[in-house]
C-alpha cells in the first residue's frame, strides 16, 4: 500500500513542543497547498474518493480520527492522534475518514491545488482503475 507513516523529529523542552516541516525533508513534496478539516460533526464519514494524482499528508493538529485506506487490493485502518506523526497517502488509494474526536483539528498538505477532475469519487470506477493491468 502506497502509504507511509512520517514520525517528526519534535523539539520540545519545558515550554513545549515543537514540529517543523519542511519540502523534500520530512514532507516527501513541496507543498503547494494546506487545508484543515474541524468541527466535524458526530458520528460523520469523509473522503470516500481516490485521487489520480495527487499527493498529500495528513496530521492530526488536536484530537484524533480514524483512516480507512484501500488500493483496491487491501484496506488497512488506521488512527491518528499523534501530532508529531504525518500519514502520507499516495495517489489510488481510497480514503475514508470516521470517529472523529470533538475536538480534531485534521490537516493536511498536498502537492498540488485543489481540481475536482483529479477525484475519483465512486468506488467501483476506482477498483476497474487500480486493477486494470493486473
Ligand atoms: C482528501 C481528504 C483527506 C475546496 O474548495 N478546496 C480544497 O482544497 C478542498 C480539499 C476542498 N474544497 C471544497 C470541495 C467541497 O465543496 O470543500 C468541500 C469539502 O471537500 P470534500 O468533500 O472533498 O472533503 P473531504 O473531507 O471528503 O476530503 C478532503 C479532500 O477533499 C481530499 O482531497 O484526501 O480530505
Amino acid at each position: 500500500m502506497d502509504i507511509k507513516l512520517i514520525q517528526f523529529e519534535s523539539h520540545g523542552d519545558e515550554r513545549g513542543s515543537l514540529v517543523s516541516l519542511e519540502d523534500h525533508k520530512n514532507i516527501p513534496f513541496t507543498i503547494k497547498r494546506a487545508y484543515y478539516i474541524f468541527d466535524t460533526k458526530e458520528q460523520v464519514k469523509r473522503g470516500f474518493h481516490a485521487h489520480k494524482q495527487l499527493k498529500q499528508l495528513a496530521i492530526v493538529l488536536k484530537g484524533s480520527c480514524r483512516f480507512l485506506l484501500d488500493n483496491g487490493k487491501e484496506k488497512i485502518e488506521l488512527l491518528l492522534d499523534n501530532p508529531a506523526q504525518g500519514l502520507f497517502i499516495e495517489s489510488f488509494v481510497w480514503r475514508e475518514m470516521y470517529d472523529f474526536s470533538e475536538d480534531c483539528v485534521l490537516l493536511v498538505l498536498a502537492d498540488s491545488f485543489y481540481d475536482e477532475s483529479d477525484y475519483v469519487r465512486n468506488y467501483d470506477e476506482f477498483l476497474e482503475m487500480v486493477n486494470h493491468d493486473s
